[in-house]
C-alpha cells in the first residue's frame, strides 16, 4: 500500500515537471518567434528606406542630366534658366513633407523643372512628373554657378529625405558639375 502510495506521488511529480517543461518550452519559442519577427520588421523597413533612396537618386539624376543638356544647348548657367538664384530658399526651416502643391517650394521646383525643359530643343519628356521625393516633399533646387562672380559654387538638387529638413545628416542629393564656362572652377 505504501509502495503504491509512492508510486503514485512519484508519476505524480514526474507529469507536474514535464508540464512545467513543456510552458518553459513554450514560452521560449514565443520569445524565440517575437525577436525573429521583429529582426524581419526591422530588415523590411531597412530595405524600403534603401529602395526609397535609390529611387531619388534615380530621379535627381535624371534631373541633373537635363539640366546639364539645359545649361549646354541655351549656353546659360542655371540661374539665368530658372530665373532665380535660390528657388529652395524657401523651403529652408521647415517641415516640407506634405506642403500643398500651392506652397513656394513646391511651385519654385516646377517653375524651374518647366524653365530647363524648355531650354533644350522639344523640352524634355518626363521631367514635369519630377515633383516629390518618397516622403512626400517636393524637390529642391539651388541655383549656384555664376551667382557670385570669382567663386564657383556649384548648383545642387536634393531631397530633404526621411525628416523632411533641408541641411539635415538624411538629405540626399548631388552638387551638378560646372558647365564648360566655368572650366577654370
Ligand atoms: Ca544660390
Ligand atoms: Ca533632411
Amino acid at each position: 500500500m505504501f509502495d503504491k502510495y509512492i508510486s503514485n506521488r512519484m508519476q505524480s511529480k514526474k507529469k507536474n515537471s514535464q508540464k512545467g517543461f513543456t510552458l518553459v518550452e513554450l514560452l521560449i519559442v514565443i520569445a524565440i518567434i517575437g525577436v525573429l519577427a521583429s529582426i524581419i520588421l526591422i530588415s523590411l523597413s531597412a530595405a524600403r528606406t534603401r529602395a526609397k533612396e535609390v529611387k531619388v537618386r534615380t530621379e535627381l539624376k535624371s534631373a541633373m542630366t537635363a539640366i546639364n543638356a539645359a545649361r549646354f544647348e541655351s549656353e546659360k548657367t542655371l540661374m539665368e534658366i530658372t530665373g532665380s538664384g535660390c528657388s529652395d530658399c524657401v523651403c529652408r526651416d521647415i517641415d516640407m513633407r506634405g506642403l500643398p502643391d500651392s506652397h513656394g517650394c513646391q511651385w519654385n521646383w516646377n517653375h524651374a523643372m518647366t524653365k530647363i525643359s524648355e531650354s533644350m530643343k522639344g523640352g524634355v519628356n518626363g521631367l514635369s512628373e519630377l515633383q516629390r521625393d518618397p516622403w512626400n516633399s517636393p524637390y529642391a533646387i539651388d541655383e549656384n554657378e555664376g551667382e557670385f562672380p570669382g567663386t564657383c559654387i556649384l548648383d545642387r538638387i536634393k531631397s530633404a529625405g526621411p525628416d523632411g529638413y533641408l541641411f539635415t545628416v538624411d538629405d540626399i542629393g548631388f552638387q551638378i558639375p560646372h558647365s564648360e564656362d566655368f572650366d577654370h572652377c
